[in-house]
């Protein structure tokens, strides 16, 4: 955990029901938040497709689910060139339409993340007067041979920012898209 630095009460409400990762020995876990300026509606159609995280993931290029897309299914995701893996093969774990809640556990492929598991949730909040998203996502992983805690940990949560920061992007020109017209039904 990150000291639970600078995070808000309702904030540590939400962390304590839906993100309770239960780090081992040599593992490390921490938690990210991002408030997004786009509704709830737009940012959890992103999120919540499993079947396409490329379509935020600045990363990946690439993803295919075998089958089904439902509790259980296996993406094989191929990421761009430039980092220090190529594949990887994720489990998706709970996906929760009331609850916005999304998990996935990473089951192998050839980077240095093993055992991580991320769960995402998502809550409306109300920012500048508009409707907002508030987005907590966290992890828990191994500590790689030779690295440490706290190296794991920057690595992780570097590539997750870049994730956030994206899945703001995306949704905030998804919702000024959406206020092109009738200018009443903007929600913007
Ligand atoms: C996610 C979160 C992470 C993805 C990491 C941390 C990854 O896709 C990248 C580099 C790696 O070394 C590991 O939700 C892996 O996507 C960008 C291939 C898993």
């Amino acid at each position: 955990m990150n000291g639970n630095r600078g995070l808000s009460s309702l904030e540590m409400e939400y962390i304590r029901r839906h993100h309770n990762h239960e780090p081992g020995e040599n593992q490390c876990s921490s938690v990210l938040v991002k408030h997004i300026k786009a509704p709830l509606h737009q940012v959890w159609s992103l999120v919540r497709r499993f079947d396409q995280p490329q379509k935020y993931k600045p990363f990946i290029s690439r993803c295919v689910v075998r089958g089904n897309l439902e509790i259980g299914s296996v993406r094989e995701v191929n990421v761009k060139s430039g980092l220090p893996a190529t594949t990887s093969t994720e489990r998706l774990e709970l996906l929760d339409d009331n609850e916005h809640v999304l998990s996935i556990r990473i089951l192998g492929g050839d980077h240095r993340l093993r055992n991580y598991s991320s769960i995402m949730s998502l809550h409306p909040e109300v920012i500048d007067g508009r409707p907002g998203t508030l987005v907590i996502e966290s992890f828990v992983v191994d500590v790689p041979e030779g690295n440490t805690k706290d190296d794991t940990c920057y690595f992780v949560e570097a590539l997750i920012k870049c994730n956030l920061k994206s899945l703001a992007d995306v949704s905030e020109g998804l919702a000024v898209q959406d206020c092109t017209e009738p200018i009443d039904r903007c929600t913007r």
